[in-house]
């Protein structure tokens, strides 16, 4: 008889159904129940984020371009000419406005966006190749952390991580990934931060609870994923979206509320979970900063603040840094 060693690359043995199964199992035996909000974005979720982004009432995403296109060429003034890379890409819509600002000054670019859905990756891809002739794109379809590696080898860089993505952390996670991000930089390369900031609750609130009803299908979604990924059999239109903001902790704290007590089956665990009428489940937090606290904050990691770039509101911030 002969031996047989197997060597698995880090990422084969990872299967993204499993991955969810073990993960809401998780959530829901903790207490408070939460799920983790990256799994909001299946393609479904992808496509319902898009649409919120068009919303009237998500101003988040209309300020950020607003503010990209404005400094685009100021932000290039400071870091000169960089590879460009950009942590969860997906459509890299607003990027190409930075993109533009680089070839305006002649340069060859090099944008490496990252993206854990490759569906996204190749879209953007495609768009840019056709837009941007003189781009080359080295698109990395991993989570974020898989390629902070890859960045001692881009340098000199400039790290996008824009629409407030960073509010969805938790303090833990945000302060490994901050740590683990500066660390990954060279000296002198920059990091550009999108950050929603604190403004009127109101405002928040409305964002965040749109008349259409895209972010509640949006927070729905999970639940919808679980049935047809999980083998879960939920009612989802008896799953209500509540938002509310708590300006003392400067969070949006979604949850999704059931109206009527229901079973969640994760039957690849075998694992089923009774939840009560009234009983909510949190499905995401979206941190707002106020700019006094969060470069304190950044710097504590070794992120100096080079410029801040505000709308007339003050209702959104960009924040280059330079490591
Ligand atoms: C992706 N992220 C920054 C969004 C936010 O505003 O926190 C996610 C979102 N959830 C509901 N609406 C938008």
């Amino acid at each position: 008889a002969s031996n047989t060693t197997a060597i698995l690359d880090g990422d084969a043995g990872q299967d993204p159904v499993f991955d969810f199964a073990y993960s809401t199992v998780e959530g829901l035996a903790a207490r408070p129940r939460r799920l983790e909000c990256r799994f909001l974005y299946d393609r479904a979720g992808s496509e319902l984020f898009e649409r919120i982004t068009e919303q009237p009432e998500y101003y988040l995403t209309r300020t950020e371009t607003a503010l990209l296109a404005a400094h685009a060429e100021a932000i290039r003034a400071i870091t000169g000419a960089v590879t460009l890379s950009e942590l969860g890409s997906g459509s890299s819509l607003k990027t190409r406005i930075l993109l533009q600002a680089w070839l305006e000054r002649g340069d060859r670019v090099r944008y490496v966006p990252i993206d854990v859905s490759r569906s996204a990756l190749s879209g953007a891809c495609r768009l840019i190749e056709s837009t941007f002739s003189s781009v080359l794109v080295i698109a990395v379809n991993s989570e974020y952390r898989c390629a902070f590696p890859l960045f001692r080898e881009l340098s000199p860089l400039l790290v996008l991580f824009l629409g407030s993505s960073l509010g969805n952390f938790s303090p833990g996670h945000a302060s490994v990934f901050l740590g683990a991000l500066a660390a990954s930089l060279s000296a002198d390369d920059f990091l550009l931060l999108g950050l929603d900031l604190a403004k009127d609750p109101e405002v928040i609130e409305r964002a965040y609870n749109d008349a259409a009803g895209i972010t509640a299908d949006f927070t729905r979604n999970i639940f919808a994923r679980m049935n047809r990924e999980l083998g879960s059999r939920l009612n989802v239109d008896s799953i209500q979206h509540v938002a509310r903001y708590l300006p003392d902790q400067q969070e949006v704290e979604i949850k999704a509320q059931f109206t009527a007590s229901q079973v969640i089956t994760v039957s690849q665990l075998g694992q089923r979970f009774p939840i009560r009428a009234g009983e909510a489940i949190e499905v995401e937090r979206c941190r707002k900063y106020s700019l006094e606290a969060v470069l304190p904050y950044l710097e504590s990691f070794g992120l100096h603040c080079e410029a801040t770039f505000t709308d007339d509101r003050k209702w959104y911030a960009l924040v280059l840094l330079r490591r």
